[in-house]
């Protein structure tokens, strides 16, 4: 559906836009009629996404800050909504969308060789900046608004090696489950969307810039590919008003779960 037939352009603030799929997904919701607010700690980075959303139509606001920082959370959100021309009072012109994509995995192996720093930085980014940007941006929400969390496969199943990052989608999985609750009675729905496993710059955060690791994950197959999850967050942001897509699990056809693959040896 493109928003753009429907009045003014809705506003949507996407975390993680600098790669992968937030990446893709400002592009898309661009060509879709959107507005993008985009967000992410790479400052050229999200230059040159603004550069493409405008292109592609969209009028683009940038703002630098990790998400893990709760002070830096509050004033990028008041930043980005201020540049927009949102609001929090009555008869402001509100957020349409959120779409609280950025995490990341670092490191894979057994949890008792684990480094304290990996977990940190996975359950303070999956989950604490999760709930930072989404208490930031309700505010700025009202009636008919979305928020898109970006859960995982690893949030519906653990697997060898995913313990910490398994349980920091787990973790999203029932954040998901709980917004939508609190948020019901403000006409807020809240989606989530659980991806396997799909070649972005994911692996070569989660190996620490081993290519040859980060590579090896999407041998022998086809993986997902980030416009895949974008078209699904451009699908549930544009149902009519009156239904929400709670979860969606989206995988590769040759992945049947996070254990079963269908892998062609190379
Ligand atoms: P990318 O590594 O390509 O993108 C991750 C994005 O998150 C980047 O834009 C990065 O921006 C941002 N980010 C990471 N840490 C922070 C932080 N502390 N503060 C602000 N932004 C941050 O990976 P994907 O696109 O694949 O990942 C997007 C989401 O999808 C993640 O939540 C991931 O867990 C999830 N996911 C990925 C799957 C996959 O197989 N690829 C499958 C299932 C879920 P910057 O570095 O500029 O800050
Ligand atoms: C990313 C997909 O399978 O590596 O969330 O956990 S997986």
């Amino acid at each position: 559906m493109n928003q753009a037939a429907n009045g003014p352009k809705p506003w949507v603030l996407i975390s993680g836009a600098t790669s992968g799929f937030g990446e893709a997904t400002a592009l898309t919701l661009s060509a879709a009629g959107w507005n993008v607010l985009l967000a992410g700690r790479r400052q050229e980075r999200l230059e040159r996404v603004a550069l493409a959303c405008q292109t592609a139509g969209a009028e683009a606001h940038i703002a630098a800050w990790d998400v893990r920082d709760r002070e830096a959370t509050d004033h990028g959100v008041a930043q980005l909504m201020q540049a927009a021309g949102l609001g929090s009072g009555d008869g402001d012109p509100k957020l349409r969308a959120l779409v609280n994509n950025a995490g990341l995995a670092v490191g894979k192996g057994p949890f008792d060789e684990g480094l304290d720093d990996d977990w940190a930085r996975m359950l303070d980014t999956n989950v604490k900046g999760l709930l930072f940007l989404a208490r930031a941006c309700v505010p700025y929400m009202c009636a008919g608004s979305r928020m898109v969390n970006m859960g995982s496969i690893a949030g519906k199943q653990v697997y060898t090696g995913g313990n910490v990052y398994c349980a920091s989608k787990h973790a999203v999985d029932a954040l998901s489950q709980a917004m939508r609750i609190d948020l019901v009675d403000r006409g807020i729905g809240v989606s989530q969307i659980c991806p396997g496993a799909a070649e972005t710059e994911f692996s070569m955060v989660r190996f620490k810039g081993d290519a040859e690791a980060a590579e090896a994950v999407y041998q022998g197959y086809d993986p997902l590919v980030a416009q895949d999850i974008a078209d699904a967050v451009e699908f549930v942001l544009s149902r009519p008003g009156h239904v929400c897509i709670n979860d969606m699990v989206i995988m590769p056809t040759a992945q049947a779960s996070a254990h079963h693959w269908n892998k062609q040896p190379s």
